[in-house]
């Protein structure tokens, strides 16, 4: 059998997307044969319906040694899966399924710099034109979402009923039932405190609230997944810390540093992180560019979580950093917001599902209004909105 019969194959069903609630419950009540028989399906489900949509991508941009690696990684992953398809699940089967697990996870650790690199030697290589960018951040945006939803699955099955362990007894997996989120954000921002410090030798200093509106005597938690939260909130601290200080610089000024406010509220529905600076604000022109992946005016593609430099560490610009952001935080139906005055400030809202049953996956399916996003030679940066109608669709969990 082909890898190409393969890929058609489990392309043609769409991905089976859980809840928070779900993902949850599996963690305390399933088991590892029951994992096994789903995800031996369900991986390779999503994995070929990216394969398949690498296929949509101009043609220079296939050719790219780099990219070229990433759909070798794909197609070796889905092929290593697909060898499970037949097989009893007895316990010694599990154990290899597990293995295998993680060495797909290692060999696709470095996907988003190997991309940035493709990207690269495609813009090295010739003119981009305008509705090729505009095809490659839609691919982007679903490409790496699908990324983040395939990682988690295998971070549960692994952690829950392989050898891993949780980073905290008290987590499930990957996810924390219980997980409070001013910790988390407190967290964020002392990391982003520390290398905004070394950088610029001074920081803005947090003024926390935090409001549980539905019980006004409790601590703010919601079951969510702790490294995507602080990943967001990290990405949000670094950019208005930066914005903070060099405004600061650029106004001469000598007072101190405007704090850098954040509201955490729990409502019935949303779960709202309203982030706020006073570092001068973006103009509208350049307000939707922030959601840009731009791997050209990245220097070198440097890994997203691990800085292996000596030396200051710049604090981000507009990289990866915020539309990889955007997509945690969509990625179990929540989304980010950025409102900026211009002359003033920003305000990043970060808003999650506060019930654990109405934090479905968000996940890219291959429908006809992907397709035509493909085919078409437009311009579609102006209607970013993926919700939208442009590809994106809840898919809901089954049962
Ligand atoms: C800015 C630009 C920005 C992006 C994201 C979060 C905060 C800020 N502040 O000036």
């Amino acid at each position: 059998q082909s890898l190409a019969h393969i890929v058609d194959h489990y392309a043609q069903y769409p991905p089976t997307g859980l809840t928070m609630k779900r993902i949850v419950e599996f963690a305390r009540e399933g088991d590892a044969q029951q994992s096994f028989l789903f995800l031996r399906n369900e991986l390779p489900v999503r994995l070929a319906s990216m394969m398949k949509e690498m296929g949509h991508l101009p043609p220079r941009l296939l050719k790219m040694p780099s990219v070229k690696t990433v759909n070798g990684w794909y197609g070796t992953s889905l092929f290593e899966l697909h060898s499970f398809k037949h097989l009893k699940p007895t316990g010694e089967i599990i154990k290899k399924f597990t293995e295998t697990l993680q060495n797909i996870r290692r060999r696709h650790k470095s996907v988003v710099e190997t991309l940035a690199q493709g990207y690269m030697e495609f813009s090295d290589s010739g003119k981009v034109k305008e509705y090729e960018e505009s095809q490659i951040q839609y691919f982007l945006n679903r490409f790496y979402l699908s990324r983040i939803s395939i990682r988690l699955l295998m971070y549960q099955h692994t952690m829950c009923f392989g050898e891993e362990v949780p980073e905290h007894p008290s987590h499930l997996g990957f996810v924390d039932p219980n997980c409070f989120l001013e910790d988390t954000v407190k967290d964020a921002f002392e990391n982003a405190q520390f290398l905004c410090e070394g950088y610029y030798l001074v920081a803005p200093s947090l003024r926390l609230r935090t409001i549980n509106a539905t019980n006004p005597d409790e601590l703010i938690s919601i079951a969510y997944v702790p490294s995507h939260l602080y990943h967001i909130m990290f990405e949000l601290f670094k950019n208005a810390m930066r914005a903070t200080v060099e405004y600061a610089e650029s106004q001469k000024s000598s007072n101190k540093l405007p704090p850098i406010t954040v509201n955490i509220v729990k409502a019935k529905e949303d779960l709202t992180i309203h982030i706020s600076d006073r570092g001068g604000g973006i103009p509208r022109s350049k307000a939707d560019k922030i959601f840009r992946y731009m791997y050209s005016t990245a220097p070198r593609p440097v890994s997203l979580t691990d800085s292996q430099h000596s030396g200051p560490i710049p604090l981000a610009g507009f990289g990866y950093g915020l539309p990889i952001s955007r997509l945690y935080a969509r990625y179990f139906n929540g989304d980010m917001q950025i409102h900026s005055i211009d002359g003033y400030g920003t305000d990043a809202y970060v808003y999650l599902q506060a019930v654990e049953d109405q934090a479905s996956e968000w996940l890219p399916i291959c429908n006809r209004a992907a397709y035509e996003y493909y085919s078409s030679r437009k311009k579609y940066f102006a209607c970013g909105n993926m919700r939208l109608g442009l590809g994106y669709q809840t898919v809901k969990p089954a049962g």
